[in-house]
């Protein structure tokens, strides 16, 4: 997919070199967007493999998403990519679902006076009190498909302050035009190796399954990281990229074609020192190098 390779060749060659919590430093970009139009076919990326169990988890990730549940009982039976992050009673601090799906509405307490909020028997008040904003989105796009206020949030500040991982992924819109369903994504903190082809891959399958639920066509997907970074490593190999990364870039500024991409690789794999002190190995650089060196 071109919109991708773009972002990889783009915050590689321009982004600045970031530390963060995780202890493996990145080569990070600020704001990136682009679209992909997904009529044009589904955006599984070719140039990373999806093996079959990992598509398979996005699926049950997704319908558990859907299903508006916390508790990753039912997840685990298929793929247990949340186990880690649940916890001892197998509840997930940060579910999409539960702020899909099962938003908090403020008790009568921490309301102000003359603040609009749906009753307890509004058709988007589930029974716990809680709101529903899959079925609002969903009874938008089928009422009023034009609105430009079809927002589902998954950020709650308060839970977010506190939370071992807050969404990443944490807001999305649909828009509708000529009968073709528009989903943008934002997404606060993207790691371009691993996360974002899932993150692709999740929400066009999630604009599907609304199209088809609306009978709309699919339209594009649009997507903004803020933090769009690339993660180069820890030890003496981030070192070397703290010490280098304007030696690399103005490499990678010189590429003409997509043959030269692999020769950056070369020289940055004589350059950079070897991970023997890295216990993280997590050094995508050469990695995406070698995509940008593959891909038309
Ligand atoms: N991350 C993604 N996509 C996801 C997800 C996580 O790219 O869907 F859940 C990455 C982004 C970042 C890390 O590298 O996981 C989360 O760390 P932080 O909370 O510090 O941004």
């Amino acid at each position: 997919m071109r919109q991708y390779l773009d972002l990889v060749a783009d915050v590689l060659a321009d982004g600045g070199y970031k530390p963060n919590r995780t202890g493996v430093d990145t080569v990070s970009g600020f704001s990136r967007h682009y679209t992909v139009d997904l009529a044009d076919g589904f955006p599984l990326l070719t140039t990373k493999k999806l093996s079959g169990f990992r598509w398979n988890s996005l699926i049950h990730e997704l319908l558990w998403y859907l299903s508006g549940e916390e508790h990753v009982r039912s997840l685990s039976e298929e793929t247990g990519i949340w186990d880690a992050w649940a916890d001892d009673e197998g509840r997930l601090d940060t579910a999409y679902g539960r702020f899909w799906r099962r938003y908090p509405v403020p008790d009568d307490e921490a309301r102000l006076p003359g603040e609009s909020w749906p009753d307890d028997d509004h058709r988007w008040r589930n029974d716990d009190g809680t709101f529903d904003q899959l079925a609002y989105a969903v009874d938008q796009l089928n009422e009023n498909p034009h609105s430009r206020r079809i927002v589902v949030n998954a950020w709650h500040p308060a839970n977010a302050a506190v939370s071992t991982l807050p969404p990443c992924h944490y807001t999305f819109v649909f828009n509708v035009r000529d009968g073709r369903l528009h989903t943008h994504l934002t997404q606060r903190s993207g790691d371009i190796a691993l996360g974002v082809p899932f993150n692709i891959a999740a929400y066009s399958l999630l604009t599907h399954a609304v199209a088809n639920r609306t009978g709309l066509n699919v339209g594009e997907f649009g997507h903004t990281v803020v933090d769009a970074h690339v993660y180069c490593g820890a030890g003496e190999r981030g070192a070397w990229y703290a010490d280098n990364l304007d030696r690399l870039q103005a490499r990678l500024g010189d590429v003409g074609n997509r043959e030269e991409y692999r020769d950056v690789r070369e020289w940055l794999e004589s350059a950079a020192p070897d991970e023997a002190d890295d216990e993280t190995g997590y050094d995508h650089v050469p990695g995406l190098l070698t995509q940008l060196s593959r891909e038309p």
